[in-house]
């Protein structure tokens, strides 16, 4: 059967990574693209596009009524940093927008549905290293508890309605091809920006913050597998648990030193981001994701900082 897939908050930092993907993959017709300002560069011209307001009820039935699409990709969300500003706001968008989706989804017959958590969903009294998929979850982000909250839904359609929601508690996620918007693992990616047009860096988080991290090519991947998974091999309905790579400031400002020699960082240690990384794990354990479908991580830092910069020189 020929796939109809609509991907919400498409502009995004994974939004515009996974359309080009998909429609790699699809073909350009088969992927609509939404999001709530006209399309990014990223993703402009190549294939449908469609103005979406998650929270505009009318708005987006009217688009599941249009493309009734076989797979639905949500990734609108306000992230962590954002979050603590915006709290009320950050609450509605993440839950209100999961909940239209997962409504218009069992009303339309989506075959299956891809909504993203994070490993903000931990808090400080999870375990902070190699934390495991079940354990004490407490965290003191909105956008950590909308992440939890709106996991705790989409096992709850899953149950109840039968729906196929699967879901990745990401880590922080870096990539050349766009910019995050609004985390507190945004400064692994500022930093390879800095790096190529200063030769400095002040980061936000301390030198020795250790934090789970991804490179975009793994998260992808990953995405499409745990996506083509056959429903009956995946035993969590909830959110998948993702490890990644864990590295410090220092760490990656080392590796990056291996390729631009006078690159210097510093460090601010007076911003609000830190106190939210401090409250994350350190280390992920996703021994389920590997059993449940096959995941296998490709990029360690040498090899991700290698990319990062080979391609950001291109573009930058
Ligand atoms: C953030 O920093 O808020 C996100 C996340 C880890 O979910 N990148």
């Amino acid at each position: 059967m020929s796939e109809k897939i609509l991907v919400i908050g498409a502009n995004g930092q994974i939004g515009t990574e996974l359309v080009t993907a998909l429609r790699g993959i699809h073909g350009a017709e088969a992927v609509i693209a939404s999001d709530i300002n006209s399309a990014a560069y990223a993703i402009r011209n190549s294939g449908p596009y469609e103005l979406a307001n998650v929270l505009d009820k009318d708005n987006l039935h009217h688009i599941f009524e249009k493309h009734r699409p076989t797979q639905v990709y949500l990734l609108a969300a306000i992230l962590s940093a954002v979050g603590e500003q915006k709290p009320k706001v950050a609450w509605d968008l993440n839950m209100t927008g999961l909940l239209h989706v997962l409504d218009f989804s069992v009303e339309f017959k989506v075959d299956k549905v891809f909504w993203p958590s994070s490993i903000a969903v931990f808090g400080p009294h999870s375990p902070q290293y190699q934390t495991p998929q079940y354990c004490v979850m407490d965290p003191n982000t909105v956008y950590g508890f909308s992440k939890l909250a709106g996991e705790r839904w989409c096992e709850y359609y899953f149950t109840k309605y039968g729906l196929d929601v699967r879901s990745i508690r990401y880590p922080g996620l870096v990539g050349w091809r766009a910019n995050p918007g609004g985390g507190t693992t945004d400064y692994a990616v500022h930093i390879f920006h800095q790096a190529l047009k200063a030769g400095t860096y002040e980061s936000f988080l301390s030198a020795d913050t250790a934090l789970p991290m991804m490179y975009m090519d793994d998260a992808i991947r990953a995405t499409m597998t745990l996506m083509d998974a056959p429903a009956a091999t995946l035993s969590i309905r909830s959110s998948y648990n993702l490890s990644g790579i864990s590295f410090t400031p220092a760490q990656l400002a080392a590796e990056i030193k291996k390729h631009i020699p006078n690159f210097e960082i510093s460090y601010n240690d007076n911003d609000p981001r830190q106190a939210i990384a401090d409250s994350w794990p350190k280390s992920i354990n996703d021994s389920y994701a590997q059993k449940d479908w096959n995941w296998q991580l490709e990029y360690d830092l040498p090899k991700m900082v290698e990319d990062m910069l080979v391609n950001l020189k291109k573009i930058i």
